[in-house]
């Protein structure tokens, strides 16, 4: 771990959680092609209603950023990120108008209101920078690494879903994960054990939450 730094060395130890949010039987069903197209047109709802809410956590963090980041670059890279959000808000409506789902009475499950409490919690300015930053890679990791996995070779992903798998999985989204993670990584070096250890325990309930997310995709409330 001499280079992967602190986020490498989380990631090993915290492997089946990491596996748990990033392999999960609905990612493995698009993968197989055997996605349930509910099941599917669910989730789109639910995340539509999780990324408005992902806005203000992003925007929470530049801000952190431009307060207590030394580098200058971080806030491009999270500005970067907020722009996507802006093409992805209009992406998923007219996605979800292709797919017949009406995004305007979409009612938030449980599992959505639980992980945008959570997003809320870490917009007080009391939460470090680093530790919101490690939450913000970790957020936008899962999805990187769930839906690349959905694009590999020999994957069975039913063309109509192969847009969605890009929108997450292609190479830049990947690119920019990276340098989240790199950022994340220096913040990390530079800290105190007691923010060390909230960053960990951050990146662990963004792990449940994950898992809790794409559970809603079954369908019970
Ligand atoms: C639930 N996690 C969830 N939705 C998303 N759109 C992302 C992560 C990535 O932006």
């Amino acid at each position: 771990d001499t280079d992967g730094g602190m986020i490498q060395t989380w990631l090993k130890k915290h492997l089946v959680n990491y596996t748990g949010a990033t392999r999960h039987p609905f990612i493995l069903s698009i993968r197989e092609g055997t996605v349930d197209l509910s099941s599917f047109k669910r989730w789109m709802g639910q995340d539509y209603i999780f990324v408005r809410a992902f806005v203000p956590f992003v925007a929470s963090v530049l801000l952190k950023a431009w307060k207590e980041s030394d580098d200058h670059s971080d806030m491009e890279v999270i500005l970067g990120g907020m722009a996507a959000l802006n093409d992805e808000i209009t992406w998923f409506k007219n996605e979800a108008s292709k797919w017949g789902v009406p995004l305007s009475n979409v009612v938030p499950q449980r599992a959505n209101q639980d992980y945008c409490r959570f997003l809320e919690s870490l917009l007080s300015s009391e939460v470090e920078y680093t530790v919101a930053i490690t939450a913000f890679w970790a957020i936008e990791a899962v999805y990187q690494e769930s839906f690349a996995f959905c694009l590999e070779d020999g994957s069975k992903t039913p063309e109509e879903l192969k847009e969605t798998c890009q929108r997450w999985g292609n190479v830049s989204f990947g690119q920019y994960c990276h340098l989240l993670q790199k950022i994340a990584n220096q913040c990390l070096e530079k800290a105190s054990d007691d923010v060390l250890s909230k960053a960990e325990v951050a990146l662990l309930h963004v792990l449940e939450h994950e898992v809790e997310f794409w559970n809603m995709s079954h369908g019970e409330i």
